[in-house]
């Protein structure tokens, strides 16, 4: 097979190059089901010339250079930034589009009442016009790609054709790209086809349409993040959760870390937070308790992939190759580790550049600095908004991280001791608690709430309802998904403990109340000591709450008050919360799972009962 060279495409026929007396042309073109599925694209879009991607060294310097030809892409500065570009997206193009985004189940009552909806037939025609001669003038880039390690049975394919070298260039560092995922997929139609094209990066014609019966994914209109990266949000979580909801796995927006404690043994941890909502942060935090023996290891900072191993652990992994972070805020001190891995081999989007050609965003530190060129490329003059867009982002391979886990691609994942969930609450939620059990625990996701952020378009700060860190995300009823990790409980014989967190409740003063990164340490050692049977709690209508001396908090100034604070079970709050429960609730009708309706009346009934518990 070609693959790996520059072939041009002629007549609707990719040119086989090199071969004498083999099988006619036709059935060589046509000889396995990604050729095949290649041929049919290619025949809808009318590229120019196809070119499938190998991964290789030389092939990744060219797709650079046609990058920078391009305009919208800049080397960075080659002496304290090698092998860095920064790119910069169309102005209306900055985030990902929840509003046009669908999945095209046979059944409306599969998508559920909290996805888009589109018939498959009615999308098939109404996208399938903007994919018509969509590719015209451009090159046809064709990567093959696993999300997983080459070895893990986990792991699994996925095949994504783009008309943006952005797109090949961001793929390669944020998935196994080229021959080794040709290799796995082979004559098989073991891969999730993905169809994108920028196509006139028009919002009003830009789509990111999802067929989870198909396990097909097409985008348009788009070169932005999880909108256009396909292995990403749209295979490993849409296509993916419902994949495991067939299946009998779990594949969720959660980063994966290990706490290592004083003895060296490590404890795997994987947290769901909204986009925008810490991930990253703390996946590849610096342990305020460093000193004492604690340290964290990066797994994943985005998504995993867990399925129940033969020790009757669930076992995961992370898809993913790479980081793509929220750039604002990050820094030497709230995260050293991802400012350490971007300084090579990293693409920035949307960011600032300094006159130096460096990478600046708002919360970098220091001033700002003169000659600063903001993410549209213009003077960054401090009348135009931010210098750099407030979901620019760092694409950086994960390896480049020191504090990545040495089993960061073990083939059998890692096992999960703990789930953490978590959002964006300025009033309500303590800094952390732990649920009763796993129905609890479930119906603690399920309920989980977070302000919005940057990372969708649309307004930010509102506070929405979004189970599990899965709103955008759940390629399926989201009541069949509740049901599904209910069973799933139930399956796994040795069940993570499941935990509640929030960094982000304010004071009076509209301040956060927790110093955050590094010190949530402090709460994940809580959480390990609760693993372990350990670490004292007070019970209260939510959960397990740390008493006041639970928490490590040597070296930390934090008052008694703010502790108290930061802990505190607010009964008026809680009711509150409750109602709009039962107001969400009602969206899934009588798809929603008896159990977690139990758990809603139980929760009233606490607080009625225990009226003064923990307030
Ligand atoms: P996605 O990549 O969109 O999924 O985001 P994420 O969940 O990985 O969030 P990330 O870690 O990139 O953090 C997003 C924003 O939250 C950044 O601006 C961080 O500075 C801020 N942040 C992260 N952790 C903390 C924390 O512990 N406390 C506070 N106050 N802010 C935090
Ligand atoms: C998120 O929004 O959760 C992200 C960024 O990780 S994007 O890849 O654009 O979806
Ligand atoms: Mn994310």
């Amino acid at each position: 097979m070609p693959q790996g060279r520059w072939v041009a495409f002629q007549h609707g026929l990719r040119g086989i190059q090199g071969c004498s007396n083999g099988p006619t042309k036709t059935e060589r073109i046509l000889s396995t089901p990604a050729e095949q599925w290649v041929e049919e694209v290619a025949r809808k879009t009318k590229p120019k010339q196809i070119v499938w991607c190998d991964g290789s060294e030389r092939e990744n310097e060219r797709n650079v250079e046609t990058l920078i030809e391009q305009g919208s892409t800049v080397r960075l500065n080659e002496s304290t930034y090698p092998n860095c570009y920064l790119h910069r997206s169309n102005p209306n193009d900055v985030a990902r589009t929840e509003n046009v985004t669908f999945i095209c189940s046979n059944r409306k009552e599969d998508a559920g009442t909290t996805n888009n909806w589109m018939a498959p037939g009615e999308a098939k025609e109404k996208i399938g016009k903007l994919f018509d001669g969509a590719m015209a003038g451009r090159t046809m880039y064709v990567v093959p790609y696993l999300m997983g390690p080459a070895d893990s049975p986990i792991t699994k394919a996925g095949i994504e054709v783009t008309d943006s070298p952005y797109v090949v260039a961001s793929m390669r560092i944020m998935a196994r790209i080229g021959n080794k995922a040709l290799e796995k997929i082979g004559n098989t139609p073991d891969f999730v086809p993905g169809l994108h094209s920028l196509g006139d990066l028009s919002p009003d014609r830009r789509f990111i349409m999802h067929f989870p019966e198909e396990k097909l994914i097409w985008s348009i209109g788009s070169g932005y993040g999880g909108n256009a990266l396909l292995g990403k949000k749209c295979f490993a979580l849409r296509i993916a959760s419902k994949m495991a909801n067939e299946q009998g796995w779990l594949a969720e927006h959660m980063l994966i870390l290990g706490l290592e404690d004083p003895s060296g043994k490590v404890t795997y941890m994987a947290a769901a937070f909204p986009s925008a909502c810490g991930k990253t942060n703390l996946a590849m935090m610096v342990s305020a308790l460093e000193s004492s023996g604690y340290k964290v290891w990066t797994v994943g900072d985005d998504i995993a992939w867990m399925q129940i191993g033969p020790d009757g652990y669930l076992r995961a992994i992370n898809p993913e190759a790479g980081f793509f972070g929220v750039a604002p805020g990050t820094n030497a001190l709230s995260n050293p580790n991802v400012m350490d891995a971007l300084r090579r081999n990293s693409i920035f989007t949307n960011t600032a550049m300094t006159a130096a050609r460096e990478p600046w965003w708002e919360g970098i530190d220091g001033a700002v600095p003169s000659g600063l060129i903001d993410w549209q490329g213009r003077a960054a003059t401090g009348t135009n908004g931010t210098a750099a867009q407030p979901n620019s982002r760092y694409t950086v391979p994960a390896c480049q991280a020191p504090c990545i886990s040495p089993l960061w691609q073990d083939p059998v994942g890692v096992p999960i001791s703990a789930f953490i969930f978590g959002g964006r609450r300025a009033r309500l939620a303590p800094l952390v608690y732990e649920s009763f059990n796993w129905q609890h625990g479930v119906f603690v996701g399920a309920t989980m709430a977070s302000e919005t952020t940057a990372a969708n378009t649309g307004k930010t700060g509102v506070t929405r309802r979004d189970p599990m860190a899965m709103l955008p995300f759940c390629g399926y009823n989201m009541a069949d998904y509740f049901r599904h990790w209910l069973d799933m409980g139930k399956k796994i014989p040795h069940p993570p403990k499941i935990f509640h967190v929030n960094w982000f409740r304010k004071g009076a003063d509209g301040k956060f109340l927790w110093p955050g990164f590094g010190e949530n340490a402090r709460v994940l050692k809580w959480i390990l000591e609760r693993v372990e049977g350990k670490g004292k709690a007070e019970e209260t209508p939510i959960g397990w709450v740390p008493t006041a001396d639970a928490l490590t908090l040597d070296g930390l100034k934090i008052s008694p008050e703010t502790m108290d604070e930061l802990l505190r079970v607010d009964q008026s709050d809680w009711a509150k919360e409750n109602e709009d429960t039962a107001q969400f609730f009602k969206k899934f009708g009588n798809d929603l799972p008896r159990e977690l309706h139990h758990e809603h009346d139980q929760l009233g009934r606490r607080f009625g009962s225990t009226a003064s518990a923990g307030s």
